[in-house]
């Protein structure tokens, strides 16, 4: 028998966690943790351990397919990889002569791979390069680009050091990465303390020392009333404020009429918590990691509250600082040559985006754009026809609001194509299904990990493939060749490593010993000293030119949310630690520990409704509806009921999780286009439905 270690990265979900692979004659036998990799030392969460069920599952797509009857119909031609790949790219062709290169759109999942297919967006020539993130943490992305002219992820949460942490619409603990589960038990473990801010009782709540169960939407008059409990009775950083805030004057007199007790009125906690909290935090100091959120496309004034989670931070002197949000360094902070990027192939395409990100709406960063808003030039064709859309890695069916709405748009199209390893509701209404290889089965390219101690690191290829399908550079090379993109049409991923590790001078047997390539032997602090923002003024600014220029007063008025009408809920979502997203569900060891989702709801509605804990519910909004377990409990804020998103799939191929609890999306109707005008995330928790006894 044939044993081999394979280090990799995890696929289960976008947080990709650097594993082991434990291969017997060739086949993956068992998947750990790289115990090399600081913070996840050896560990996996639940769906990390489950990815060798999605290699050996059928249900998935097993070979590339061609769409042989309506859209959505589930009607399909078995093809060659060839054939769907000429089919794909004689289809983009035609498009771009017709329409131009813009009139091509993508979308994926962002993360560490994407150099990739943007290089290959550039080199077809569009601007319609996009992520998810516009359902995912833009909010968050546009206050820290205001603030600090730095990317969200350029501060990293340094939980391991910190003294006390505050979890602001963030349930570490169930919506996972590995890292930071492990370095926040460990502080915890040496005196951190833990503030938690939810509307339900999670199972982070249950390890905090203080929570604070607040009323949903309020979060933004929360932190204001730190603020002017932090400014009023001088508990900030003076020094650190000093040097490196712009705008404090401006700050202090807008925060003066949010006082605790003007809080307590808007959000249900009592003033004196409030009071207490900003005590806790300023003795911590500058030790205090105050989340300034993730998954964040939920209200109006999302941007707002993470805008002011960076202010607290900033007064607190813990932005850059150790045990707070660090700076994460790239190569060259710590004095390595960067990869060479596989985007400097080929130069970034001069035309207008079609969704305005960077041009019209000039705040928001044109990089990965706003999904949602482009699908909005499909629908209209202006500012220009866009035709054409590969979802790589994306199923925006389940993942924007609307999906009725969606499929509308969609058909306008003349080519959609998804790339994906398992089936999706946008698979299935696509026209070309090019089947990626599950993440056991792929290598990627190398990816700078940042942080205070930044890595390179990489995908390796733990077994070949179950079926017949493919790695994402295999099929972005198998079409650039048959586009005329030569640069890109890599002959195999060696050539690829080769590229991007040549100013490095390193090779892929650097990474041997640990699967990653440390750049630093130990994490790289900055001082409040060597500490420089990149935006204008080289300070952080609270008031940013960028969103006043927009017309966006960048210390917006508190408006209070609207309260649900009148027998009605709110509509809250997030995750569960046993399911990714919307596609785990199907996979048979997550599918038999979670097969659906729930709804909770506070006991005291439930009792007047008449449902029971455990007792089936309808659900209903906006012309849709379902049927849900109902989960009672008093642990969450009667204005709204929660459940998990990802659920309430009805594809015939998704034979398990096929009719299993309710889609969260789908009772968003008329929501597609609802946009938090500072940030750029889709509003999707701005929803109120009906809740009945079934
Ligand atoms: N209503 C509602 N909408 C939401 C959310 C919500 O809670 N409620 N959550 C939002 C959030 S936080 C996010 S991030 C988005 C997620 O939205 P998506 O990015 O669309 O979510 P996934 O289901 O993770 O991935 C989509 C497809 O990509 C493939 N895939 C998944 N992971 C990988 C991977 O690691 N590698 C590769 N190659 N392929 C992969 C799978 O085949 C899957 O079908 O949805 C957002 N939308
Ligand atoms: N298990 C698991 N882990 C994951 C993922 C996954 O799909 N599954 N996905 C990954 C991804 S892509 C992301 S973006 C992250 C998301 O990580 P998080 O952002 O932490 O995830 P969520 O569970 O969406 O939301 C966190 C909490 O917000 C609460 N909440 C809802 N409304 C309000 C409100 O008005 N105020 C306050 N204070 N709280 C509110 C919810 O009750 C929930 O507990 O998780 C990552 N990790
Ligand atoms: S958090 Fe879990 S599923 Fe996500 S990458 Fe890490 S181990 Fe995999
Ligand atoms: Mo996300």
């Amino acid at each position: 028998m044939t044993r081999e270690n394979v280090y990799s990265m995890c696929g289960m979900c976008s947080v990709r966690c650097p594993i082991v692979a434990e291969t017997e004659n060739g086949r993956v036998v068992r998947l750990q943790g790289n115990p090399h990799a600081p913070g996840v030392a050896g560990s996996l969460c639940p769906r990390g351990a489950a990815g060798m069920a999605l290699s050996y599952d059928v249900n998935r797509p097993k070979g590339p397919l061609i769409r042989a009857g309506e859209r959505g119909q589930g009607k399909w031609r078995e093809v060659s990889w060839d054939e769907a790949l000429d089919h794909v790219a004689e289809k983009l062709a035609a498009v771009t002569a017709a329409h131009g290169a813009k009139s091509v759109m993508w979308s994926d999942r962002g993360g560490a791979f994407n150099d990739l297919t943007k290089a290959f967006m550039r080199g077809l020539g569009s601007p319609n390069y996009h992520t998810h993130d516009s359902a995912c943490g833009r909010n968050v992305h546009h206050a820290a680009l205001s603030l600090f002219g730095l990317d969200r992820k350029d501060l990293a949460l340094d939980l391991k050091n910190a003294r006390h942490v505050v979890l602001q619409t963030r349930n570490i603990f169930e919506s996972v990465n590995v890292a930071e589960v492990n370095n926040l038990l460990d502080a915890m473990d040496a005196g951190c303390k833990l503030s938690v801010v939810d509307i339900r009782a999670t199972v982070s709540a249950s390890k905090a020392d203080n929570f604070f169960l607040i009323r949903p939407g309020t979060d933004y008059a929360f932190n204001l009333a730190v603020i002017n409990v932090l400014l009023t009775q001088d508990l900030y950083d003076n020094a650190f404020a000093a040097r490196h805030i712009d705008g404090l004057d401006a700050l202090a007199a807008f925060i003066e009429p949010y006082t605790p007790v003007w809080a307590e009125a808007e959000t249900g906690i009592a003033a004196a918590r409030i009071v207490d909290l900003a005590e806790q935090l300023a003795a911590a100091a500058p030790q205090v990691a105050w989340h300034p959120g993730w998954m964040s496309a939920r209200y109006r004034d999302s941007f707002q509250v993470a805008h002011t989670a960076y202010i607290i931070n900033a007064l607190l002197g813990s932005v850059g600082a150790k045990g707070g949000l660090a700076i994460a360094n790239c190569a060259a902070d710590v004095g390595r040559p960067e990869l060479a990027e596989l985007t400097a192939l080929y130069p970034k395409s001069r035309e207008k985006r079609a969704d305005g990100a960077g041009g019209d709406l000039a705040h928001i960063d044109a990089g990965p754009g706003l999904f949602h808003l482009a699908l909005k030039a499909v629908a209209s064709g202006v500012p220009y026809p866009v035709k054409a859309y590969i979802a790589f890695r994306h199923d925006p069916l389940m993942a924007y609001p609307d999906p009725g709405e969606q499929r509308r748009i969609l058909d306008k199209l003349d080519l959609m194509v998804a790339v994906t390893f398992t089936w999706s509701d946008t698979a299935w209404f696509s026209d070309v299904v090019l089947p990626l290889s599950p993440y056991l089965e792929r290598e990627s390219i190398v990816s700078l990990k940042k942080g205070p101690r930044p890595s390179f690191v990489v995908r390796r290829r733990a077994m070949q493939p179950v079926h017949d399908t493919r790695a994402d550079w295999e099929i972005i090379s198998g079409l650039s060749g048959r586009l005329g993109l030569d640069k890109l049409a890599f002959k195999s991923i060696e050539d690829i490593w080769a590229y991007q590790l040549a100013p490095s001078g390193l090779s892929m047997a650097d990474f041997a010993a640990a699967g990653m390539v440390f750049l630093a032997g130990a994490p790289h602090y900055r001082t409040p000293e060597n500490l420089a923002f990149k935006t204008p003024s080289g300070k952080i600014e609270i008031v940013s030119a960028r969103l006043e220029k927009a017309g966006l007063s960048s210390l917006a008025p508190y408006r209070p949310p609207q309260a649900p009408p009148e027998g009605e809920f709110r509509l809250a979502f997030g995750r569960a630690v046993l399911h990714t997203q919307g596609h785990t569900v199907d996979n048979p060891v997550l599918f038999a520990r979670m097969p659906e989702n729930v709804l909770w709801i506070n006991a005291g509605r439930a009792a007047a409704l008449g449902i029971e804990n455990g007792g089936l519910a309808t659900i209903s909004g906006k012309g849709r509806g379902g049927v849900i377990r109902a989960f009672v409990t008093e642990f969450i804020h009667p204005e709204a009921v929660f459940m998990v998103h990802g659920f309430g799939h009805d594809l015939p191929v998704e034979e398990r999780a096929r009719g299993r609890g309710v889609a969260d999306n789908a009772l968003m109707n008329g929501g597609l286009f609802a946009t938090d005008p500072y940030g750029g995330g889709v509003v999707m928790q701005e929803h109120f439905v009906r809740v009945a006894k079934a």
